[in-house]
């Protein structure tokens, strides 16, 4: 078969199978183009994308700036690793630590990179500036929680799923309840060897987890108060996904007025990807002031493509198109929006039981159990009616359109849901 021959859909699926390890699940879709918040499969379907890529594509699909700015360098330079210095990079670190409020960056590749950078820099900094007893440093992270898949983060993830027969793992983590200030304050006070507490400002992979208010600024808090790093997972809910730059929006250039956030809740050591590229290219970075990230040294971490000439440049353009086209004030207007009218599904129909989250990282809890199949076989229906959703869990379903979506892109979407669930219910 020759590769650039067009496929149908069950071809394409047939191969992956065939040749490709089973590592996921994927709804039965088979997709070849997308522009801004539409994606079309191989016969010419087109649907709304209600993933985003895990909220990667938080611009759009194949936005033209991003690709612009993608394909001239790609022209120019694409990579020279870090051996020798690049006309990119330092302009994107000076943009971004700009645009978030750090001093430093660190660039990575990968969201699980990124973390597992930030947990290194996290332990050398206890060890340096902290002062503990070498390797006896812990990390404090929650349960439920979702931060990717190396050895090292799954040894302390509590998905069976994602952990079974990977073992030995890494040690120095102590879990905690998410959405728990006691526990946390327990923990902090009754170890001294605790140099960072990581999480997720909304818990993704969990289904999607809004925690309470001031959880997030209380829990910074705590930290500062037993001089434990605050290292934020923004990786998901970063870049305006949650109706602001960062769902831990501190002293950052975030221009939204409506910010609802809580002003000091900055973190010590912030990770993102995902969208940092617009989900164009594998951009992730680990941003912290001086006094932190000057523990790195030469050779103490690194990687061939971080920090490349064509990531600076596509990440560059990612942040751009955030600003210049307010990708953080239009997520929280459509959120409430949308919130406020599938909420109303909640009265409508037994079959929905709740709707949560912030600006446009939302989820729907379906009425029935985790291990059921009835999230699955919405997200099929929903398929059928020109939208891709996906479950987070048997009976949870997320939703996370591109940020660049209109309003009567939006309530077009909304009467779909509205429509497949309650076409669902009969
Ligand atoms: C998969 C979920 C989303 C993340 C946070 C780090 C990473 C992720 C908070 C790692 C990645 C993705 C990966 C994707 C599924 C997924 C996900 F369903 F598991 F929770 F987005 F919602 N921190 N999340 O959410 O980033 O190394 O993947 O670049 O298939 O594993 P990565």
């Amino acid at each position: 078969m020759a590769v650039l021959e067009q496929l149908t859909s069950q071809q394409a699926i047939d191969l992956e199978n065939k040749y490709g390890a089973h590592n996921y699940h994927p709804l039965p879709v088979v997709l070849s183009k997308g522009e801004g918040v539409y994606l079309w499969d191989v016969e010419g379907k087109r649907y709304y994308d209600f993933l985003s890529a895990y909220s990667a594509v938080n611009q759009g699909h194949c936005h033209p700036k991003i690709v612009d700015a993608m394909v001239n360098q790609a022209k120019q330079l694409t990579l020279t690793s870090r051996a020798f210095y690049n006309d990119m990079l330092g302009r994107y670190e000076k943009i971004a630590t700009d645009f978030f409020g750090f001093d430093k960056l660190l660039p990575m590749n990968t969201g699980a990179e990124a973390v597992e950078t930030a947990l290194k820099i996290c332990r050398k900094w206890a060890y340096e500036v902290k002062g503990i007893a070498e390797n006896e440093a812990q990390i404090v992270v929650c349960e439920n929680n979702f931060h990717g898949r190396t050895t090292t983060i799954i040894s302390f993830s509590n998905d069976p799923v994602a952990r079974k027969n990977f073992g030995p793992f890494t040690n120095g983590f102590i879990k905690i309840e998410y959405d728990n200030l006691k526990a946390l304050e327990e923990a902090l006070e009754s170890n001294k060897n605790i140099a960072g507490f990581m999480a997720e400002p909304i818990q993704g992979e969990a289904g999607v987890y809004v925690p309470s208010e001031g959880y997030l600024a209380g829990a910074k808090a705590l930290c500062k108060k037993h001089n434990v790093l605050f290292i934020a997972d923004e990786v998901q809910t970063g870049i305006a996904r949650t109706g602001r730059l960062l769902a831990t929006c501190g002293n950052c250039s975030c221009e939204n007025k409506n910010c609802s956030g809580e002003p000091e809740v900055k973190a010590d050591i912030l990770i993102l990807g995902k969208a940092l590229s617009g989900g164009a290219y594998p951009v992730s970075a680990v941003l912290a002031n001086d006094a932190i990230m000057n523990v790195i040294k030469p050779g103490n971490h690194g990687s061939t493509f971080g920090g490349n000439p064509v990531a600076a440049a596509v990440a560059i353009a990612a942040l751009e198109v955030v600003r210049d086209e307010k990708l953080a004030e239009n997520a929280d207007k459509l959120g409430k929006i949308f919130r406020e009218e599938l909420g109303k599904l909640v009265e409508e129909t037994k079959l929905v039981n709740l709707v949560r989250g912030k600006g446009l990282l939302n989820a729907i809890v379906i009425n029935d159990t985790e291990d059921s199949d009835t999230a699955w076989n919405i997200c099929m229906r929903l398929r059928d009616n020109g939208l891709l959703a996906k479950p987070t869990h048997g009976n949870i379903i997320r939703f996370a359109p591109p940020l660049v979506m209109n309003e009567e892109q939006l309530k077009d979407c909304i009467s779909i849901i509205k429509k497949t669930i309650l076409e669902f219910d009969k």
